[in-house]
């Protein structure tokens, strides 16, 4: 919403092709010159391959790549951990990170100039008990990133990370897989950062000056000072 406002055009892909359809007019509308918007899932090659050459066929080679996919699941020591939510956050945040990048890099690097931005989490700077491999996912994001800046030093890209603490998206319903009452909990007595905050940061990384690489945002709602202390209204 926010690039479309910006009148840029905008790809849009997730594994929920409905709601990604009910997404194109509403950013036609708010001024997105051109819309591409496909199923997308990063954990699948096909599907990373199938959605970047669609899009590159149809917009063009993105100016910006924005890797927004990812999740945690469950709250769990590592001593009571399955195995499953592990994989699937590794997949999804590290390797989904990975292809993304790898389809659309390249071709930025051959024009010259792009922009990749990561979503990272303040996890991936300060891990916390009950979610080692979320933060540990978080923590890859921001070593991929800074290695990913050596790699291209001197071709025109650049790489920033956006890295939000508590942000009232689907993120804790994905966590607590539905649970829907204790995925408000979460938020009890105090006003987390919406997902319009986070790409309100993301608009304005994607529009510095080419010169201007900003490496890192960290992005905190103000009732939060870290992942261990929030101020709560008492009786909310
Ligand atoms: C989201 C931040 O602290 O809820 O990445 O894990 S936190």
């Amino acid at each position: 919403m926010a690039f479309a406002r910006q009148k840029w055009s905008v790809a849009i892909g997730a594994r929920r092709v409905e709601r990604l359809q009910r997404l194109v007019p509403e950013l036609q509308g708010l001024g997105a010159p051109a819309v591409f918007a496909e199923r997308l899932d990063v954990t699948e090659p096909d599907s990373v391959e199938r959605f970047t050459t669609g899009l590159v066929e149809q917009l063009g080679v993105p100016d910006c790549l924005v890797n927004n996919a990812g999740l945690a699941r469950g709250v769990e020591r590592v001593e009571d951990g399955e195995g499953e939510a592990w994989r699937e956050m590794i997949e999804t945040n590290v390797v989904g990170v990975l292809s993304m990048t790898r389809r659309v890099l390249p071709r930025m690097i051959e024009r010259g100039s792009g922009h990749v931005i990561m979503l990272g989490s303040i996890a991936g700077t300060m891990p916390y008990a009950n979610g080692s491999v979320y933060s540990a996912t978080k923590s890859a994001v921001a070593s991929i990133a800074r290695a990913l800046r050596l790699e291209t030093l001197g071709r025109g890209i650049r790489i920033s990370s956006v890295d939000p603490g508590a942000t009232n998206t689907e993120f804790s319903l994905v966590r607590f897989s539905g649970d829907a009452e204790r995925a408000d909990h979460v938020y009890d007595g105090l006003e987390p950062l919406t997902g319009e905050d986070v790409a309100e940061c993301i608009l304005f990384i994607a529009t510095r000056p080419a010169h201007v690489n900003i490496e890192r945002i960290d992005l905190l709602c103000t009732a939060q000072a870290d992942p261990w202390h929030y101020s709560r209204e008492e009786d909310a």
